[in-house]
């Protein structure tokens, strides 16, 4: 199961919105084949390791990360190809949350096959989280904030300098990282002081380029901000409270989304109406307090430095409050990770 895990995680950013799969046919305890979902709309993961295991897999075991998917949709049915290929047991980390494909473990076990659900479901979970919150029935995206902090919490200098916090592996990870979402999203201050291009810029290709999506609460954003520039190459989306005519011209013409929303919570929700499953929000501080003061935030990436920025340096998480020890959330580790000098930390939320 974990080489199955690792083999679906190499679908991260091409196969979104559909699930990281992965899974490996075992005959006599020997691995005989094994696959992974590598593109969207491409063949899942089981019938890829079945295929691998050619004619291997009659009384083998198939051990995948999800239920493999019980009618047909983009792809033939798992099951089908399960029983075809005379598999005698099936070991499945994670049910599929997915109404339309569900019921595969059960037609399995129907038709005699040895079926058990649950081995490493945690770790399935995490790495399909984003999956499971779009079958989770809410309107808004899965939120991931990502925080590149000093050891005091700080994003930036007093001056506001931020390049850079952490070394180049972590920022190498979060290029990474940024691949596997639909959206990437800052706050309007952040976007209007750094003027960042919010694109994908590493070893791992996105399938689709994520949109960008800002923030902006009452700020404004210069027409020459290279995010408005380049909005007809990346889709652009601009959240506030309230446009002006002038507005609605003005990034109309150059391509850019205006979305007006009185809350965070209904600008998630209109872009998640949009079609956009799942978004990284890379701060600044104000945006990240409000986020986690309403609740929106699913999953923190937090990577930390090993430098001090001292107290006038830029907080990471600002207007948030906490009463007391009492009430104070406790979230999960999801995962520690070292990156060079740096380390990442996912958390989240219970
Ligand atoms: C995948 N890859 O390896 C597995 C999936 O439209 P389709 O035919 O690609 O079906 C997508 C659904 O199939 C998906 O939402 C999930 O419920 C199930 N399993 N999907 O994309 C895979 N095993
Ligand atoms: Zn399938």
């Amino acid at each position: 199961m974990r080489r199955a895990l690792d083999l679906a995680g190499r679908g991260w950013g091409r196969v979104d919105p559909n699930p990281l799969v992965g899974a490996v046919v075992l005959a006599h305890g020997e691995p005989v084949g094994e696959g992974y979902h590598a593109e969207f709309g491409g063949p899942h993961a089981e019938a890829v390791a079945l295929a691998a295991a050619g004619p291997r897999a009659r009384d083998a075991t198939l051990v995948t990360t999800m239920e493999p998917c019980a009618a047909v949709g983009k792809q033939p049915a798992c099951v089908a190809a399960i029983l075809a290929a005379g598999i005698r047991r099936v070991v499945i980390a994670m049910p599929d949350p997915n109404p339309a494909m569900a019921g595969g473990a059960a037609s399995l076990r129907a038709a005699g096959l040895e079926v058990e659900v649950g081995l490493a479901r945690e770790e399935a979970e995490r790495q399909n989280a984003a999956f499971l919150h779009r079958h989770a029935g809410s309107r808004r995206p899965w939120v991931v904030v990502k925080l590149a902090t000093s050891l005091d919490h700080r994003i930036a200098d007093q001056s506001g300098h931020s390049r850079w916090i952490s070394g180049e592996e972590a920022r190498d990870w979060v290029h990474w990282l940024r691949a596997g979402f639909a959206a990437i999203g800052v706050g309007g201050r952040t976007a209007q002081v750094d003027d960042p291009s919010l694109t994908v810029r590493g070893d791992t290709e996105p399938r689709r380029a994520p949109t960008r999506v800002v923030f902006l609460g009452h700020r404004r954003l210069p027409l020459e901000a290279a995010l408005i520039r380049t909005a007809r190459e990346v889709p652009t989306i601009l959240v506030a409270p309230e446009f002006t005519p002038a507005d609605a011209a003005q990034f109309g013409d150059r391509g850019v989304t205006l979305i007006p929303a009185a809350t965070l919570a209904e600008g998630l929700g209109e872009i998640g109406t949009r079609g956009i499953g799942s978004i990284v929000i890379e701060g600044g501080g104000r945006l990240t307090g409000a986020l986690l003061a309403a609740g929106l935030v699913d999953r923190l990436a937090w990577i930390v430095s090993p430098v001090w920025l001292g107290e006038h340096g830029i907080p990471a998480v600002r207007g948030f409050e906490v009463g007391s020890l009492l009430q104070a959330e406790r979230w999960v580790v999801a995962e520690r990770k070292p990156l060079g000098q740096d380390t990442a930390l996912l958390f989240d939320r219970r």
